[in-house]
């Protein structure tokens, strides 16, 4: 089947049906067996809603220290599970249909939102270039993003986000605010009462 892309706003594609849910859940189960799922906090000490995790060489974290990618995890306190050659053939693979060659992510967040969990409005800006795009992954529960523009503030757009879901963010795009909107209850055949986030990025 061929994917469907269209152009969401300046240089953000979304690409329906792109990725395999179900392929993809058991290398996430590998992953998440090593390093588990957790709930971070911001630097003023609110817990995120969303219980993260990663995979590949850097991983995001964010504690009462900040934000910032690191290569280990201060959970298990060894290096993040390596990232599945599928994830990366899929990043790549996403990275070229929306006009990215030769994407090589270094980093893999997970974002796992239970119902009522959530994403407020934010700028992805702790990478080194952002001239590299960001793909993001959407599994199991379907959720409702929003991207609003360079401020947070505003009209936004809505664009609602089913599981095999892929959107591709490069160019003025990338700098955009954006966020999750509380997830509702549902069952997904795949992953059950969750919806899973993967965002694959060049982060050093
Ligand atoms: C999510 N995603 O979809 C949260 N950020 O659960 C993000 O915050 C995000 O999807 C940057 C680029 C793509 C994203
Ligand atoms: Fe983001």
């Amino acid at each position: 089947m061929e994917p469907k892309i269209s152009e969401i706003c300046n240089g953000m594609f979304l690409l329906e049906g792109f990725a395999e849910p179900l392929a993809l859940h058991k290398d996430l189960q590998s992953v998440l067996d090593f390093s588990p799922l957790r709930t971070m906090t911001t630097r003023r000490g609110h817990a995120i809603s969303a219980a993260m995790s990663n995979c590949g060489p850097l991983g995001w974290v964010s504690d009462r220290s900040g934000y910032r990618y690191q290569s280990v995890d201060p959970q298990t306190r060894q290096p993040w599970p390596d990232m599945p050659p599928g994830f990366q053939r899929l990043a790549t693979s996403a990275a070229e249909a929306g006009g990215f060659d030769r994407f090589v992510p270094d980093a893999c967040l997970i974002n796992c939102y239970a119902p009522g969990a959530g994403m407020g409005s934010h700028q992805d800006a702790d990478e080194a270039d952002f001239s590299q795009p960001i793909v993001s992954v959407s599994l199991g529960l379907p959720a409702r993003f929003f991207v609003q523009g360079k401020e947070r503030k505003g009209r936004s757009i809505a664009v609602d986000l089913v599981s095999g879901d892929v959107v591709v963010w490069g160019g003025p795009a990338r700098l955009y605010y954006h966020g999750v909107r509380p997830l509702k209850p549902g069952y997904d055949d795949v992953f059950g009462a969750f919806r899973f986030n993967l965002t694959f990025r060049r982060a050093a």
